[in-house]
């Protein structure tokens, strides 16, 4: 059995301050990304950041970092619409437009650390309609247990096909649930049958629940966007021994890492988009 991990070098929140390793530019990213890639990373879940290192959804800079990726390697692109709090829900959704092979879908509104995680029901319809319009594979970040329900009403209302349901399980963000082992197992159950998930685990108890994510029989997601550090008291100097460790982690347990062309089947992405 195999399975995909994908490299989360960026996200909204972090800064180089945080950790330097951070790459925030789309030469760092796509290089972060080209080095995971050869790591065996088959997807990259891409945040964008302006040149002062803000969360930005401009369309030249995400055209420029998808090309840069593609440039480097052949690794599936997930792009995020969840972008960074502070910018609005049209300029996010209108990243589907460029077309990647997966993007991020955010069922539900929340608190968010301490912001606001604004995702109108609404919007999230418009945005769901579109992606299925364009063959874009949404990736359903489900923070809570409603947010599941949320997605399988969009299901039932034909706004997403369920040929296979992609969702990742996120544990530890304040606001969402919190990083259990328990909380991950409710969720893991409630999934509809021949769904493809993923653990994202922020911060502390990243490498935990990622192991027990790939034990139960997802997939992994591994990266600076997740965790700065590799242990207490240790930042990780780059995106790469975060996803070795994945790697790692999904070898010891004798399943075999998905490359890219394994992974469009895995997840049910179309072969290739016009
Ligand atoms: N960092 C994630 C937990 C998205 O990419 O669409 C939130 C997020 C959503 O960044
Ligand atoms: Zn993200």
């Amino acid at each position: 059995m195999s399975v995909v991990i994908t490299v989360a070098p960026t996200g909204p929140i972090a800064s180089k301050e945080d950790n330097p390793h951070l790459p925030t530019q789309p030469v760092e990213i796509a290089d972060a990304v080209a080095r995971a890639h050869e790591a065996g990373a088959a997807v990259a879940h891409i945040h964008l950041r302006d040149t002062e290192h803000r969360p930005t959804a401009d369309l030249g800079i995400a055209r420029r970092t998808m090309d840069l990726i593609a440039e480097r390697c052949p690794i599936l692109i997930q792009l995020s619409t969840g972008v960074g709090l502070s910018v609005p829900f049209e300029e996010r959704a209108a990243l589907v437009e460029l077309r990647p092979r997966m993007a991020t879908l955010n069922p539900c509104s929340m608190s968010f650390g301490g912001g606001e995680f604004r995702n109108p029901p609404a919007d999230v319809r418009r945005l769901a309609a579109r992606m299925r319009e364009l063959g874009v594979k949404p990736e359903l970040e489900i923070y809570d247990t409603g947010h599941l329900d949320a997605c399988l009403r969009l299901r039932d209302e034909g706004l997403l096909d369920d040929e296979p349901m992609q969702f990742s399980i996120v544990l530890g963000v304040a606001g969402g649930m919190a990083a259990t082992p328990d909380n991950l197992l409710t969720l893991v159950r409630r999934l509809p049958a021949g769904a493809v998930w993923q653990v994202i685990a922020i911060g502390r108890r990243n490498l935990e629940l990622t192991a027990i994510g790939l034990a139960l029989g997802g997939n992994a997601r591994a990266g600076l966007e997740d965790a700065l550090y590799l242990r207490k008291g240790e930042l990780s100097p780059g995106n790469l021994p975060l996803v070795e460790r994945a790697v790692a982690l999904a070898r010891d347990l004798d399943l075999g890492i998905a490359g890219v062309e394994e992974a469009t089947s895995m997840l049910g992405l179309s072969a290739v988009i016009a």
